[in-house]
This record gives C-alpha cells, sequence and structure tokens, in this order.
C-alpha cells in the first residue's frame, strides 16, 4: 500500500503526524508564564515566541481507561535568560500512569522528578528511548541547536497536572555556562 493511502501517516525520520484524528498545540512564550526563572528576560521577549509544539494522535477520548494515546513533541531551540526553552513538566493526574518517550531529532535532556522533589535526567538523542514510571514529572529540555522531536505514548487516562510544577518548579534547572549546558 501507498503511504500516502494510510489514514494516519507518520515520518519516521521528523515525527511528524499527519490525517485522521491528528491534532496540533501550540506553546508560545505567553503560555508559559511563571515556568522559567528569569523574569525580566521573559517579559523582554516577544511573547508570540513559540517555544514548543505537540503534534498528537487523539483517536481515544481523552480519560478512557486502559487507551492509549501518541504524540511528537518539538521543542525549538532557544533560551530564555541562560534556561534552555522547555516544556511546562508535568506529573500525570492519575499519578501511577507511566509514559514512554524515544528521541527522534536533535539534543535534549529530560528531567524526571519524584513526588518528593528528587530530580534525575536522561540525555535525549535520536536513538534514545525512555521510560518514565508512575509518579514521576517529566519535562523536555532543548540544549541544541535545532529542533529537538521526542515521540511519546502514554495512557489515555493519565491526564495532566500542572498546578503542582507551577507552584513548586522542578528542584534542578538546566542552564548555560561558559557556552555549556549543566544540570544543577
Ligand atoms: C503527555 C506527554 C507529552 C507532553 C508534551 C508537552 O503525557 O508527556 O505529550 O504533554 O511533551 O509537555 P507539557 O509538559 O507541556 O504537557
Ligand atoms: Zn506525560
Amino acid at each position: 500500500m501507498e503511504c500516502s493511502k494510510a489514514k494516519v501517516q507518520i515520518d519516521t525520520s521528523t515525527g511528524k503526524l499527519t490525517g485522521e484524528d491528528v491534532s496540533k498545540s501550540t506553546r508560545q512564550l505567553k503560555h508559559l508564564q511563571g515556568i522559567f526563572e528569569d523574569q525580566a528576560a521573559y517579559e523582554a521577549m516577544n511573547p508570540e515566541t513559540i517555544v514548543y509544539e505537540v503534534e498528537m494522535h487523539d483517536k481515544e477520548t481523552l480519560g478512557t481507561e486502559g487507551g492509549l494515546l501518541f504524540g511528537t513533541s518539538y521543542i525549538y531551540p532557544g533560551k530564555v535568560g541562560k534556561e534552555y526553552f522547555m516544556t511546562k513538566g508535568h506529573f500525570h493526574q492519575k499519578r501511577n500512569r507511566a509514559e514512554y518517550y524515544w528521541g527522534i531529532q536533535g539534543h535534549g535532556v529530560l528531567l524526571f522528578m519524584s513526588e518528593t522533589g528528587e530530580v534525575t535526567a536522561e540525555e535525549v538523542l535520536p536513538c534514545s528511548l525512555h521510560y518514565i514510571q508512575g509518579y514521576t514529572a517529566h519535562r523536555l529540555v532543548n540544549i541544541g541547536e535545532d529542533v529537538l522531536a521526542v515521540g511519546a505514548c502514554w495512557p489515555s487516562d493519565a491526564g495532566h497536572d500542572y498546578a503542582d510544577i507551577l507552584e513548586r518548579g522542578f528542584s534542578k534547572k538546566v542552564r548555560e555556562r561558559n557556552g555549556v549546558p549543566f544540570i544543577e
């Protein structure tokens, strides 16, 4: 079968999803108030700047128990002050729900944070697979000069809890120091 006839298509070299039940959301700087630490640098930037986009194959209704969702996140290169562009980060609303991530393009860091605030990190490359256990917040950071594309698959009843992260942040940041990314 010709690929163009598939109901849903994935370009495995970029992660791009097209076709039925594919939706896209965009996060601009104006949607990320309180996420970056350097408020003055944040306010000096164009609020329309796109920080990341998520394409999602949402065949399953959000909240359905037993189903799965599938998506590609694209985090653009950039910094707010010394802090690299990154996702908001979240715990799953149903805390025990796990997730897989895999690197497709670019160079990034995946931060994991336990409910008690311990942070660990894994490097994201176009070959890396990442298992995010339940009860673990997760955030993607683009430390490269190109777009960071990351695939994801997670339970359709996982949900997102952003409130906790907005309140306390991640206890480690990924910042540039002397031209090199540091997790500190
Ligand atoms: C969903 C999954 C991803 C993120 C996406 C954006 O469970 O982890 O699709 O939603 O990377 O990140 P965030 O933190 O803004 O939802
Ligand atoms: Zn998630």
